[in-house]
């Protein structure tokens, strides 16, 4: 599962995605290229879980994050998106704009504008053009192809696709459409840009910190998208703070009158905008978090495991996270009637511990 950081140049996405990775950059280095990766989801549960069971190793669940180069001027002096941006912003499963809100006269901003809410709906308007002239070129091609044969499969496709571009010409990102999984599915392929699921981190100024929620409730106004997700943050405040040993953080964050770190909170978005969930086994060798879709069966959480586990699968033991820590222990849960055994089709839940019975 891969997250993009998509956004104008000199937004912060490479500051965030550094942070993000773990990677100690002295000098911000300009890179043209594309990077990618593996980054650990920070979760509370299944560090308590460790704590309890005091196993050899914790394994946290992961996603890929995709530091793309923004979009800056082209050689006519205009902010343009290239087409190599938009490929690379196609490569992704979900996207997450980063935005700029801070002031920094040495890195000026493309279009030299310090306004949030306008960046992002640049980003979206260039991503509903791309969809709708991919979308007008489908037409055009299927229509072609049901006059010479009129097959059912090819008049079926028209009709969603015909469908999408109403809503793309209404202005309206394909991810608030209404659609069901076939639909979807046939969707699928064609890297839709406003069909991904979208969440926006906006790059603070370190001294509007404070007035962080004044700030997303005034870019929440002038946008007029109620369901959008949008998380404040510093990426230069998230940067320093990764460098300081634990005690050096809590002054530092003192000073900025922040409470946590951001970090988690993006990444724990991330997960939620890609409709994943996490499902634990615990054990005297390790306590881990396993990534799953939301409503994959017992069975196919099993596969996740292993795949002998999906095939010879016959029952997993389940106790809910929070029921597991009312009783701290699988003989208190037994007793407590919160312990069950569930079959293959068992949808399972965010926070379930699963112990898969296989022949
Ligand atoms: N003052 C301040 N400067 C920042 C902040 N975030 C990033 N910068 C600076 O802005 C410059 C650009 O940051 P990058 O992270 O490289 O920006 P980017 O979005 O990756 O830019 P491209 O890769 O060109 O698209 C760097 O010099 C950063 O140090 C911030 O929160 N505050
Ligand atoms: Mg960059």
């Amino acid at each position: 599962m891969q997250l993009g950081l998509v956004g104008l140049q000199a937004s912060g996405k490479t500051l965030l995605f550094n942070t993000l990775a773990k990677i100690q950059e002295d000098e911000h280095t300009y890179r043209e290229e594309a990077r990618v990766e593996v980054v650990k989801v920070p979760d509370e549960r299944l560090d308590n879980l460790t704590q309890i069971f005091n196993p050899k190793k914790q394994v946290n669940a992961t996603i890929e994050i995709f530091d793309i180069p923004g979009v800056g001027l082209a050689d006519d002096g205009k902010v343009r998106i290239t087409s190599a941006f938009l490929n690379n912003v196609k490569n992704n499963d979900a996207l997450f704009y980063v935005i700029r809100q801070f002031e920094n006269a040495a890195v000026p901003h493309p279009l030299n504008r310090i306004d949030p809410a306008g960046d992002i709906e640049f980003l979206e308007t260039e991503f509903l053009f791309s969809d709708m002239s991919f979308l007008e070129n489908r037409i055009e091609k299927l229509k072609k192809d049901i006059q010479k044969r009129k097959e059912d499969k090819l008049v079926k496709e028209l009709a969603v696709i015909e469908k999408c571009f109403a809503h793309v010409n209404e202005e309206k990102p394909l991810r608030s459409l209404d659609l069901d999984e076939n639909e979807k599915k046939l969707l699928s392929g064609y890297q839709l840009l406003t069909l991904k699921p979208l969440a926006v981190a906006v790059n603070l100024d370190e001294n509007a910190i404070k007035n962080s929620g004044e700030i997303i409730d005034e870019i929440k106004k002038k946008l007029n998208y109620d369901d959008l997700e949008i998380i404040p943050f510093s990426a230069e405040i998230e940067y320093e703070l990764s460098k300081l040993d634990e005690d050096d953080q809590a002054v530092f964050m003192e000073e900025y009158g922040i409470k946590e770190s951001a970090l988690t909170k993006i990444l724990r978005t991330s997960y939620k905008v890609l409709g994943l969930q996490s499902f634990f086994t615990v054990g005297e060798d390790e306590t881990r978090a396993w990534t799953i879709k939301k409503n994959y069966t017992a069975q196919q959480a099993a596969g996740v495991i292993h795949t002998d586990f999906y095939n010879k699968f016959i029952r997993a033991e389940v106790v809910h996270y929070d029921d597991f820590m009312k009783y701290k222990s699988f003989a208190k849960c037994k007793e407590a009637g919160v312990w069950r055994l569930e079959g293959k089709d068992y949808i399972v839940q965010d926070g379930d511990i699963l112990n898969i019975r296989h022949s």
